[in-house]
């Protein structure tokens, strides 16, 4: 039982192919109807027609990434019952055309955030990164949220007034919209007022309460997923941590079990993304798949090198702080165990050679996926021979 080697396209307007994707050895297509307004019912007619996309080429649908949870039913504003309904439906669509495993996350109004987009390594190829006195300039001195500098200390407050003042004015803008004009894959993007209104839709809620509605949000949907077969997989918060003072509940291993405990079904599963997880040092990897494994329904695959000021920036596949041999030899115990093979993608990876001339979706252009993606395979292939011989 070896990893299904799939790739996030992100549809019939992405700049990688389907062709490029058959070209890098994926089998598997990791995709959302992204054209479907956030909330909406995906119909069987558009899931298929997809799919049929997909299959012309000789590849499978194996993953949805993501149908995305609408912020209603996060914040449980007037009217979120008719979200949950529309997306129990989109999930029984899905089922009906044999697309049988659902990526979602439950952040608060940004999903994976970076302050640069274009961060040069030491090689010349450019990484996403996060970079805190970046952020925290926009908290404080863009945003200026209210109580922001209450979130930090006043050397970093102070550091990120220095950043802040030695910036252009396009450098401000530029990051003004990093954070919040929405990375690939994220569904919403704000102009700066939709972004403070949309974070003040977060003001009463404790953490506490957000994972009540989230723990609400599976107790509804997980009994639908089991029914007809879907399997259901949640993403990591990424950075995992509050950011924003917005609440955060799947950042740890401790969040994970509370949400497996409060609905256990094999249907309630998780996204194991490494690159997401990884950026907490208290996160034990290995550990988590080994503790998680028989709930692991889907894997992102990346590294990130994270220093003591909380900055991180993405790695290559198998350097930073990821121990992804060990990480890769507790999926492949899994798997055995499981005798199961389980969908992977190289998540993320750098902008690289041709593509640097290239536009590309930040983190998600070709070559840079490619070397990720044949570097993992490569150590998948030597750890399971390790393990099992060449059975
Ligand atoms: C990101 C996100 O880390 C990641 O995988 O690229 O797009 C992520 O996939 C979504 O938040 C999952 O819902
Ligand atoms: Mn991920």
């Amino acid at each position: 039982m070896m990893l299904l080697q799939s790739w996030r396209w992100f549809g019939p307007n992405d700049p990688v192919s389907l062709r490029d994707i058959n070209q890098a050895g994926a089998t598997g297509i990791v995709t959302a109807l992204h054209h479907v307004p956030n909330g909406e019912v995906w119909t069987v007619e558009q899931i298929e027609r997809r799919k049929q996309e997909i299959e012309q080429e000789g590849l499978v649908w194996s993953v949805v990434e993501s149908i995305p949870v609408h912020e209603s039913i996060k914040t449980q504003a007037a009217g979120f019952q008719a979200y949950i309904h529309n997306y129990k439906e989109s999930i029984r669509n899905l089922a009906a055309c044999g697309v049988n495993t659902v990526t979602y996350n439950f952040m608060p109004v940004l999903d994976w955030t970076r302050t640069d987009l274009s961060y040069q390594v030491e090689d010349g190829s450019r990484a996403l990164r996060f970079e805190m006195a970046a952020f925290i300039a926009f908290d404080v001195f863009v945003l200026q949220r209210k109580g922001a500098e209450k979130d930090y200390t006043p050397e970093q407050v102070e550091k990120a007034r220095q950043r802040f003042e030695a910036m252009s004015a396009p450098e401000k803008l530029q990051l003004q919209q990093n954070i919040i004009a929405g990375l690939p894959g994220s569904e919403e993007s704000f102009t700066l007022q939709q972004f403070q209104q949309a974070l003040d839709a977060y003001q009463d809620i404790s953490p506490k309460e957000l994972q009540e509605h989230l723990i609400y949000f599976l107790k509804e949907v997980i009994p639908v997923a089991e029914e007809v077969g879907v399997k259901m997989a949640i993403h990591p918060d990424d950075p995992p941590y509050s950011i924003l003072g917005l609440p955060r509940v799947v950042s740890t291993a401790a969040d994970v079990e509370a949400l497996f405990q409060a609905v256990p079904s094999p249907s309630n599963g998780l996204c194991f993304c490494t690159g997401s997880f990884g950026v907490r040092a208290d996160n034990d990897l290995p550990a988590m798949v080994k503790r998680f494994g028989e709930r692991i329904n889907f894997v992102h695959l990346r590294s990130t090198q994270r220093d003591e000021e909380g900055n991180f920036y993405e790695a290559n596949h198998l350097e930073g702080d990821v121990d992804m041999y060990a990480v890769m030899k507790e999926l492949l115990l899994v798997m055995q165990e499981r005798k199961l093979s389980l969908p992977m993608r190289p998540d993320h990876g750098h902008q690289m050679l041709d593509d640097l001339h290239k536009k590309t979706n930040p983190g998600y252009s070709a070559i840079g996926r490619l070397r990720g993606l044949a570097e993992l395979r490569g150590l998948e292939l030597g750890i399971y021979r390790s393990l099992v011989g060449n059975g």
